[in-house]
């Protein structure tokens, strides 16, 4: 029996969850839903973002759907970041964060790349503390051989599977010698073993520009947790915005399926949110974790097929704007033509 442990979270993610769980009962309606708690509102409730019941359910579930979590911007005592903790408790070592074209407006067509995220360290492991009275901010950023040579190894094992053809390393390798450097080696050292896919390296603020300027250019780009982070984002605005942007976290367990998207706290409630990120991170689900790749392509055909018929929620187009619900309803009905 397959199980999932879902957790709205904060913000959006009490909209666009519940939207991606109905499209998912529709495709699977075998998969037993838990439900569990984590997020800013958790932390209030509970003092604790991420309680360990949570962190059990998930373990024994061994999937998650996760919306997206609130996370405030100055320290507060005893509240770190839910989603990047999730990540590591569960070894969900790398993120895979694909940007593919979709029809609408505000997308580029013929974008098609992914990024390969380092999920476990980097900057992300918190690792902060102040010094001088509080007027000296220190963090550890932090890179090891086992982490960089598994998340390589991820991404170069996708690319072949995919018939892709290239693999970008993005560091900054030039002034961060001992941690991206490190980076770099273990990365090419895993290239050697994939002779047939090219391997090119970047520096992040180079791979920054040539995102923005021509994002044709890229395939799978592999980089450490920040900058994948970032670059991700970047590559969203492509696929047509962060609303239409999954991803699934996976490691040689569990995996977790989260849109790029925050939890929005501007739209939250009103029922606009666009759903389809998350919609799109449970095709993923289906397709790498449970191994149903003819029911993720029916979700993906359905929501490509509601986009073309010109159905947008408020993110990408004022006029005429379709409700969650509404779009949520339209993919639910030609999902079920489709599967
Ligand atoms: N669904 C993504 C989410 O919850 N984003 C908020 C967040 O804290 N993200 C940190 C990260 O992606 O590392």
């Amino acid at each position: 029996m397959l199980q999932v442990c879902v957790i709205e979270a904060d913000g959006i993610g009490h909209e666009v969850v519940p939207a991606a769980v109905r499209v998912l009962r529709v495709v699977a309606p075998d998969v037993e839903i838990q439900t569990a708690e984590a997020g800013w509102d958790t932390f209030k409730r509970l003092g604790t973002p991420l309680p360990d019941e949570t962190l059990q359910m998930a373990k024994a579930c061994g999937a998650v759907i996760f919306g997206a979590a609130a996370s405030p911007s100055y320290p507060v005592d005893g509240y770190y970041v839910p989603i990047v903790r999730l990540r590591r408790e569960l070894a969900t070592y790398a993120s895979l964060r694909p940007t593919r074209y979709l029809p609408v407006p505000t997308a580029r067509e013929g974008v098609n790349l992914i990024v390969v995220r380092e999920n476990t360290e980097d900057l992300y492991v918190q690792h902060e503390h102040t010094e001088d009275d509080g007027q000296t901010g220190i963090s550890e950023k932090r890179i090891t051989a086992v982490a960089s040579e598994r998340v390589a190894r991820r991404a170069y094992e996708l690319a072949r599977r995919n018939g892709r053809e290239k693999v970008t390393i993005v560091h900054k390798a030039s002034v961060l010698v001992q941690s991206d450097g490190l980076f770099r080696r273990v990365a090419l050292e895993i290239a050697d073993h994939y002779p047939e896919i090219k391997t090119e390296e970047m520096l992040v603020d180079t791979a920054a520009y040539w995102l923005v300027k021509d994002p044709l250019r890229f395939d799978v780009i592999l980089a450490p947790n920040m900058y994948g982070d970032i670059l991700s984002d970047m590559a969203a605005a492509w696929g047509g915005g962060l609303g239409l942007a999954p991803s699934l976290n996976i490691g040689d367990g569990v995996a977790i399926a989260e849109p790029v998207h925050g939890c929005a706290p501007d739209i939250a409630g009103l029922g606009i949110a666009n759903p389809t990120a998350m919609i799109l991170s449970i095709a993923m689900l289906l397709r790498h974790h449970w191994l149903r790749p003819e029911v993720a392509f029916a979700i993906e055909t359905a929501v490509r097929d509601v986009l073309y018929s010109g159905a947008y929620t408020r993110d990408i187009a004022s006029v005429n704007a379709v409700s969650t619900e509404e779009f949520t309803n339209r993919v639910c009905d030609r999902v079920r033509e489709l599967v």
